[in-house]
């Protein structure tokens, strides 16, 4: 009997468990523009929450007007708070296997925004504001 209900007590935290580090794996904020030739820009924080002095990965895709995915383009993020001047936050995103990889860090808590910026061979600079609302201190 009660080892009945200490396999019990086990086997559910055992799947709690599994269905927090599941969440957490699947988290992410994830924010959309479109581009203006067409097609658009997916911006995702591999996180469900921004905090600040945190290393934080985030992945570009580009997704042309066709549906192709754009492989050719040199990508950066300017991380900047629409309230004050702070020092350049210019993290890039380099290509691998599908969308662009960066690490971004948040050096204040408060209001951010990321101006994605794509230039890509024969075309002119495009550049995109992705608002992220507050961002909380660590
Ligand atoms: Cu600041």
């Amino acid at each position: 009997m009660r080892n009945d209900l200490f396999r019990t007590t086990l086997v559910t935290l055992f799947f709690c468990c599994l269905l927090s580090l599941s969440a957490s794996a699947f988290a992410e904020i994830r924010l959309e523009k479109a581009m203006p030739e067409g097609g658009k820009a997916v911006l995702a924080f591999d996180t469900d929450r921004l905090l600040t002095m945190t290393e934080t990965p985030f992945t570009v895709e580009l997704i042309g007007g066709t549906g192709k995915i754009l492989a050719d383009a040199a990508v950066s993020l300017h991380l900047m708070m629409p309230a004050m001047a702070m020092p350049p936050n210019r993290p890039k995103a380099l290509w691998l296997e599908g969308a662009y990889h960066g690490q971004a860090v948040f050096t204040m808590g408060g209001e951010w925004n990321a101006i994605m910026l794509i230039q890509r061979p024969g075309h002119d600079l495009v550049d995109l504001t992705f608002k992220l609302g507050e961002i909380q201190m660590k």
